[in-house]
């Protein structure tokens, strides 16, 4: 056991770390076993490095627990060619249960997954050249990029970056393809002094976060990451990239240390830098995060606490050169662009909304089966979108009217029919699977917005796009504290509610009214929308009013 240096103890995960840098506990003799159903406690947190999450049916716990898994892949941008999406649905179907569940990292989870499926899952997933490594776990996680092929030419050269450092940001540690594909358990005496050359023995302190964004579009939420790309392009070519450090969201219910952070931007950087910038970041969350607290392991407290000036002082020591100063950028929008439009290059791409990000199969509409005939007949390749959306993109001209009748003949909507406030909705899974959930999410928003459009239609604002994102407890999964309307789960039934994030993703909401009860939301949010309606400027967007007029409001109660 190692001795921790400083006064406070090492978290436990720190240890066993330490212990087995390999990351291999003892997953591989316990995936073997089958009189047991689950793994260890400690061999869950190796299982996260490995994308997969030990879960129990928190539907039926009042019969025992009912353990199953959580499994995320790492697909960088969120880009499958059509086979690969075809091996994801058939594993759905095969060992999940039917539904595959976009994620707001631009990732597929499958859930429900019992431990006799999990070997064989995946399996396949690695026979097909794909990944679950690295998906989870105090390491470089999926990086996302703006995935939209609306108007740049160059948007493939974001992706080549982003994949670039998918790859150059990944562990070393043999034991993920031992255990998953050869399904031998390796002898951790031997591998002992196993050293990662990036992570070093002990990996990061807690999680690290990627993303790419292309401007003026802010889909990927980048102020939310620990490391963050702004493209730069001059004369329809890129160039380089502003460089943004130190987000994230997650925090916890009346711990004022934990907080949701914007990341701030630290400078230029040309493409040809980006892999040794990523890694002076990230060594520096691994040098100086906070290994004795995991609520405040994050990198965007060594920003906060350390400041910009000294981090970019590391990070140029780091390097060994100056950072440039930022060029000029601006964001307009966040969100994804739903219906047919054409590329660049003359193709075209289709967005389609899917509610909660949960890609299944209902008695109305059957979006798992379209999809996958629409991928089978016409190989399009599939994009995951950072709001839990898909896109299907390169489409020839000529067979838009056949994938027009899939879908149709499924009852999948291609138009925007779905009003606009829905289709600007991300919730989090919360339960049944989430272990840390308080309230319900991914089942309680739909009826929410079901509400929220009577109470529009009520307003006299039928029409209006309000981004709305709900959470069931504030780790903040779906990034509720970007949102216009922002619900956190606080106790079954209970929700903080947010206002006045804005439509390019630059300002962090505020707490607005704790625990709102369901059967008291009606009245709160029927009384907010009417006051927005009659108190609005000219096309002022409902989190904009709220910044406007209900931080007045939180200004004045903070000074009483
Ligand atoms: Fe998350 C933990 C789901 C994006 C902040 N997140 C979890 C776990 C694994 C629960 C757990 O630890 O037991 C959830 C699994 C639930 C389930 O049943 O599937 C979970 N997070 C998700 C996903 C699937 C939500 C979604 O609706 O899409 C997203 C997967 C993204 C991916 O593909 O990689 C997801 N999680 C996020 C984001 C948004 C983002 O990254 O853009 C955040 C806020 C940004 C950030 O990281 O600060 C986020 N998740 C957290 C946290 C809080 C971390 C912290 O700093 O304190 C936790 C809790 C933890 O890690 O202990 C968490
Ligand atoms: Fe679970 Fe909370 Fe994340 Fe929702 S926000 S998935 S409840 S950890």
């Amino acid at each position: 056991m190692i001795k921790p240096a400083s006064e406070k103890k090492l978290s436990h995960n720190e240890i066993l770390k330490e212990n087995d840098p390999l990351l291999a506990g003892n997953l591989a003799a316990t995936l073997s076993d089958p009189e047991v159903d689950r793994f260890s406690n400690d061999d869950g947190q190796f299982l996260k490095f490995h994308g997969i999450y030990q879960q129990d049916d928190r539907d039926k716990r009042k019969t025992g627990k009912h353990y199953m898994f959580m499994i995320r892949g790492r697909i960088a941008s969120g880009i499958m060619a059509p086979d690969q999406y075809r091996v994801y649905d058939d594993l759905a179907t095969n060992y999940a249960n039917n539904t595959l569940r976009l994620t707001s990292r631009q990732s597929i989870q499958f859930h429900g997954v019992v431990k006799t499926g999990l070997g064989p899952l995946m399996k396949t997933i690695n026979e097909a050249l794909m990944t679950t490594l690295a998906a989870c776990g105090d390491v470089n996680r999926n990086v996302m990029a703006s995935p939209t092929p609306a108007t740049d030419t160059w948007i493939n050269e974001v992706h080549a970056d982003s994949e670039l450092l998918s790859n150059g940001l990944q562990p070393t540690t043999q034991a993920y393809h031992s255990i998953w594909v050869e399904g031998v358990q390796l002898d951790l005496e031997e591998h002992k002094d196993h050293e990662d050359p990036l992570y070093g023995k002990t990996y990061l302190p807690r999680k690290f976060k990627t993303a790419f964004a292309i401007p003026p579009l802010n889909d990927v939420d980048l102020f939310t990451n620990c490391l963050g790309f702004i493209a730069i392009a001059e004369n329809d070519k890129l160039v380089g990239y502003n460089l943004t450090a130190g987000g994230g969201l997650g925090m916890s219910h009346n711990n004022p240390n934990t907080f949701p952070r914007k990341a701030d931007v630290i400078g230029y950087i040309t493409r040809d830098q980006i892999e040794n910038v990523a890694k002076g970041v990230l060594t520096i969350h691994r040098d100086f995060g906070d290994r004795t607290d995991r609520k405040h392991a994050r990198l965007k407290y060594v920003l906060e606490e350390k400041g910009v000036e000294w981090f970019r002082n590391e990070l140029e020591k780091r390097i060994g050169f100056k950072l440039e100063d930022a060029k000029p950028f601006e964001f307009t929008r966040q969100g994804d662009r739903f219906g047919w439009h054409k590329q660049a290059d003359g193709n075209h791409f289709l967005g389609l909304f899917v509610e909660a990000g949960r890609i299944k199969d209902t008695d109305s509409i059957q979006l798992k089966t379209a999809i996958r005939k629409v991928v089978d007949s016409y190989k399009t390749e599939i994009r995951l979108t950072p709001t839990q959306n898909i896109l299907i993109v390169n489409v020839a001209p000529e067979s838009l009217e056949g994938i027009n009748k899939i879908l149709a003949d499924h009852g999948v909507q291609t138009t925007h029919e779905k009003s606009p406030v829905r289709s600007a909705t991300m919730a989090c899974p919360a339960l049944p699977t989430c272990g840390l959930a308080l309230a319900e999410s991914e089942r309680y928003l739909p009826g929410l917005i079901d509400r929220v459009e009577g109470l529009l239609g009520n307003a006299g604002i039928p029409e209006e796009e309000i981004i709305i994102r709900m959470t069931g407890c504030p780790n903040g999964c779906a990034r509720p504290y970007m949102a216009e309307l922002g619900f956190v789960g606080r106790a079954p039934k209970k929700y903080n509610v947010y206002v006045g994030g804005n439509e390019s993703g630059t300002r962090l909401n505020r707490l607005y009214k704790v625990s709102v009860k369901d059967d008291e939301m009606d009245e709160l949010l029927g009384s907010l929308l009417h006051r927005f309606k009659g108190e609005r400027q000219t096309d002022e967007r409902f989190g904009d009013w709220s910044a406007r007029a209900l931080w007045k409001e939180l200004d004045e109660q903070e000074e009483a």
